[in-house]
C-alpha cells in the first residue's frame, strides 16, 4: 500500500498538534486534515510543486456523465462497498485494529537478526496472498470477491490484512482499476474484459507487514495497456537493482522516470514507497519522480519500492472516501510494489513466495 506524500508532509510540520490532539480530525481521513492544514501544506516549499498535481472532488457513487467517454477500455467508477470483515479473535492484531490510528515513528527502524527473519516470513506471505488473488482474476468477478479472497488467505496462514481499518481504510486489500491509480476499495463492480486492475496485498504477521503488488490484466487488453504494464514492472526491477549500501534514494525516482519517461508515461508524484516494519509505514519515504533528495540508504534498511504510472497526466483526484485516487484525465494507470531488504552489495527483494512455504 502506498504512503501518501500529505501525512508526511503534515508530520514534519504539525506532528504535535495533528497527532495528539486531532484525533478525530485524523480518523475522518485524509481529505479532512488536508482541507484544514491546506495553506500550511501549500506554502510549505516541499509540497509546492507537488500539490498541483492533486485535487480533492466530491462524487457520488452513482456514474455521471462526465464519466462517459470514447475509450477502448471502461473509465470505473467507485461501486456499493460492502462490510467490513471480521478478524478471528486469535490473530495478532496491529496498534491500529481499533481506533484506525498509527503513530509513525520519526526514524527508521533498524530490525534485529531475529525480527528480520520474522519480517521475511511476513513478506514472503503477502507474495502467497497476492499470488492467490491473481488466480480469481477474470471477467465478471467483482473486487469484493478478491478481497474476500485475500482476507481469507490471510486468516488461514494466521495473518492480519494490514489495510482492514488502517486509518480507516474499509477493506482487507486495494483493488484500482484503469483509471484508479492506487488505494482503490473493493466494491461490487464486476471486472469486464480489457481492464487492467493492480492489486494492493499487505499483511502483518509474527509482528511485523509484508507489503507488495502488481497489476494483472483482465482477458483481452489492447496493446498500450499492456506496455503500460510491462513498463511499470521494468521500472520497479531496474529500480531495485541500483539499490545498495550507501546509494542515495534520489537514485530511484531517477532510475524511475528515465523509464517511464522514455517510453511515453508518466510517474503520479502523490503516492511513494515507505520504510516498513513492525509499522505499517514509517521512514524514510520513497519518492519515484526524478528528485534532488539527500538521504542514503544503509545495510539493514527495510522499505517499499511501489511506482504508479500513467498513460497520461500524473495529475490524479483524490474521491470523497479519502482514499480512491483516479487519474485527472481518465488515463489508465500501473503498479508494481516489493519489499526490499538492503544488503552490502544491492537489494534482497523480500516479498518472494518461496520463504514461507519452506518454514510451514
Ligand atoms: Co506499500
Amino acid at each position: 500500500m502506498a504512503a501518501n506524500i500529505f501525512p508526511h508532509c503534515l508530520s514534519k510540520c504539525t506532528r504535535d498538534i495533528f497527532c495528539k490532539n486531532q484525533k478525530s480530525c485524523f480518523q475522518r481521513g485524509i481529505v479532512s486534515y488536508c482541507n484544514r492544514y491546506q495553506d500550511e501544506i501549500i506554502n510549505s516549499g516541499y509540497m509546492k510543486s507537488l500539490w498541483k498535481h492533486v485535487t480533492f472532488r466530491s462524487f457520488s457513487r452513482n456514474p455521471k456523465s462526465w464519466f462517459k467517454n470514447k475509450r477502448t477500455y471502461e473509465v470505473v467508477t467507485p461501486g456499493e462497498v460492502g462490510t467490513k470483515r471480521q478478524i478471528p479473535d486469535y490473530i495478532l492484531k496491529p496498534s491500529y485494529y481499533d481506533t484506525g490510528i498509527e503513530i509513525e515513528p520519526n526514524n527508521i527502524e533498524i530490525l534485529s537478526k531475529n525480527s528480520i527473519e520474522n519480517i521475511r516470513q511476513s513478506c514472503s506471505l503477502a507474495r502467497i496472498v497476492l499470488h492467490e488473488v491473481e488466480k480469481f482474476i477474470k471477467p465478471d468477478v467483482t473486487t469484493d470477491e478478491l478481497d474476500a479472497i485475500a482476507h481469507d488467505t490471510c486468516i488461514k496462514y494466521g495473518a492480519y490484512p494490514s489495510p482492514l481499518n488502517y486509518r480507516g481504510f474499509p477493506k482487507s486489500i486495494c483493488t484500482s482499476v484503469n483509471n484508479i491509480a492506487c488505494h482503490g476499495i473493493p466494491d461490487d463492480r464486476k471486472l469486464k474484459d480489457g481492464d487492467i486492475i493492480s492489486v494492493d496485498i499487505s499483511v502483518y504477521y509474527k509482528g511485523f507487514h509484508g507489503d507488495c503488488a502488481s497489476t494483472c490484466l483482465v482477458g483481452n487488453v489492447d496493446e498500450k495497456a499492456k506496455k503500460l504494464v510491462k513498463v511499470t514492472a521494468l521500472c520497479l526491477q531496474e529500480a531495485i537493482k541500483i539499490c545498495h549500501h550507501k546509494q542515495y534514494f534520489s537514485a530511484i525516482g531517477k532510475t524511475i522516470s528515465k523509464i517511464a519517461v522514455s517510453h511515453g508515461f508518466s510517474v503520479v508524484p502523490a503516492f511513494c514507497g515507505h520504510g516498513i516494519g513492525s509499522y505499517f509505514h514509517c521512514p524514510p519515504s520513497i519518492l519515484h519522480y526524478e528528485n534532488e533528495e539527500e538521504g542514503q540508504m544503509l545495510k539493514g534498511m527495510i522499505f517499499t519500492i511501489e511506482p504508479v504510472i500513467c498513460e497520461g497526466s500524473p495529475d490524479i483526484v483524490i474521491l470523497e472516501d479519502g482514499w480512491t485516487a483516479q487519474t485527472e484525465d481518465d488515463s489508465r494507470s500501473a503498479q508494481f510494489e516489493h519489499t526490499i531488504l538492503i544488503t552490502d552489495d544491492g537489494a534482497e527483494i523480500l516479498t518472494v513466495p518461496d520463504v514461507f512455504i519452506k518454514h510451514q
